[in-house]
């Protein structure tokens, strides 16, 4: 090629800006579709293996069970011949979900801004978290410890703090951004270490003074980094199996490791990794809980996700009930009500198997199982299960989510209290 016509330049034309790495979703389309016979279960589930334009939010399982799809624009006129050829009862819920994006990338703060401008109307990059948890640290050096597990498979920290200075307090740890595109998540995480630092309210004050807590909002640093910079629908790390990447890191847990719900697959959303544990991610948070659950007292694990409003305790990968399951319900149910009594939203509870899907190798079934941590659960926070926007949650709605997700933790802890479960 000569020197003055348009070369190849990193695969794009020297004289023109190259466009970002970017997924982009125009004109896909969320359907929910409900499944009326065996038939269609079937037919839903070929559909799954077979195609990579549409992107399942659970797979297909009962009868009466309702399933979102976010099915690829060119592959819609297909997708909703088949709807109609095999009368599968469907709405459509979102015409063109690049929108949605579009709308949620404006509610980000660049990731350089200042640590004083961190809020909760708005979605943070990584960093911008960091630089806060240690910006609340030197502002509450008394309080707070900074934490660091190590560094993540593509060398990111996974940061978080500790927030109490009582020994002899009991600890509740959570685990927070799990999956890389919920991001409500991690906000719900900051919320709740600020709440407990600055709240006047005197439940909350009780709270901070009488247990130790400890926060980790992004334990998939990689994959949260990738949902700002190149998809916002990555769920997974970002650890590479030959020509794809990623493990679902709330698969990979060494407890009944791929026994159900997960995939062998690593091109599937729930792929539980090539081995138990195989993960760096996981690796850490289980060092840092076998190293902290008996020194530190840890009585209480909950992993914040989203979306669908639920409160669910374990087990994930059978419907046998765990030892304590009356109180766990029981706690679940009144955190609910309480949820209901704040907001008027519905959130659902019960055990994970039964609430949402059976599946596998979940942090929360090692925690509470192999670690001892008696109280344990998994929240999906807003929206509700036939969501719009999916994981993309309006910037609005950021803090009335983590305020009642603070609501059903503290019930819970409260009444586990009257149950002697710190004592
Ligand atoms: O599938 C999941 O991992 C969770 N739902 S999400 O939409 N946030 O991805 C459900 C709970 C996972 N299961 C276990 N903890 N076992
Ligand atoms: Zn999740």
């Amino acid at each position: 090629m000569s020197a003055s016509g348009s070369q190849i330049v990193d695969g794009a034309s020297s004289s023109e800006v190259s466009p970002k790495d970017q997924a982009r979703y125009d004109h896909y389309r969320i359907y929910n579709v409900q499944f009326d016979n065996e038939q269609q279960i079937e037919l839903f589930q070929k559909l799954e293996a077979e195609s990579d334009s549409l992107t399942f939010i659970g797979h297909a399982r009962e009868v009466g069970q309702k399933l979102s799809i976010l099915v690829a624009a060119h592959r819609v006129a297909d997708f909703a011949d088949l709807l109609a050829t095999y009368k599968v009862q469907h709405r459509v819920l979102t015409y063109n979900f690049q929108e949605k994006i579009d709308r949620n990338m404006r509610e980000v703060l660049p990731e350089h801004v200042d640590v004083s401008k961190y809020d909760w109307q708005h979605f943070f990059h990584l960093k911008t978290i960091y630089d806060w948890l240690d910006h609340m640290a030197s502002k509450y050096p008394e309080q707070i410890s900074v934490l660091d597990m190590g560094s993540s498979t593509q060398g990111n920290a996974i940061k978080g703090l500790q927030l109490g200075k009582n020994p002899a307090n009991k600890a509740i740890f959570i685990e927070s951004g799990i999956h890389a595109r919920e991001w409500i998540a991690p906000a719900t995480a900051t919320y709740i270490i600020n709440e407990l630092l600055t709240s006047q309210d005197e439940r909350v004050q009780q709270l901070a003074n009488n247990y130790n807590w400890i926060i980790f909002p992004c334990v998939n640093p990689d994959g949260y980094r990738y949902t700002f910079e190149h998809d916002r629908m990555w769920r997974k790390n970002r650890q590479l199996f030959g020509t794809c990447r990623g493990v679902d890191l709330n698969r990979n847990y060494p407890d009944h490791w791929n026994t159900t719900g997960s995939s062998s697959d690593p091109t599937r959303y729930d792929f539980a990794g090539p081995s138990a544990g195989s993960e760096l991610e996981t690796q850490r948070l289980m060092s840092f809980i076998r190293e902290h659950v008996e020194k530190d007292q840890i009585k209480t694990y909950i992993a914040l996700h989203s979306y669908s409003q639920m409160l669910m305790f374990p087990y994930g990968y059978t419907k046998e009930h765990v030892a304590n399951y009356d109180d766990l319900q029981e706690f679940g149910k009144k955190a609910a009500a309480a949820i209901k009594a704040e907001s008027g939203r519905d959130y659902v509870s019960g055990n994970l198997y039964e609430t949402i899907y059976p599946s596998s190798g979940g942090s929360m079934d090692w925690a509470h199982a192999e670690a001892g941590i008696p109280i344990s659960y998994t929240f999906e926070l807003r929206g509700p299960p036939d969501s719009q926007d999916l994981f993309i949650l309006p910037a609005v709605e950021i803090q009335p989510t983590a305020s009642e997700a603070f609501t059903a933790i503290r019930t819970i802890v409260e009444a586990a209290a009257e149950k002697n479960y710190y004592k």
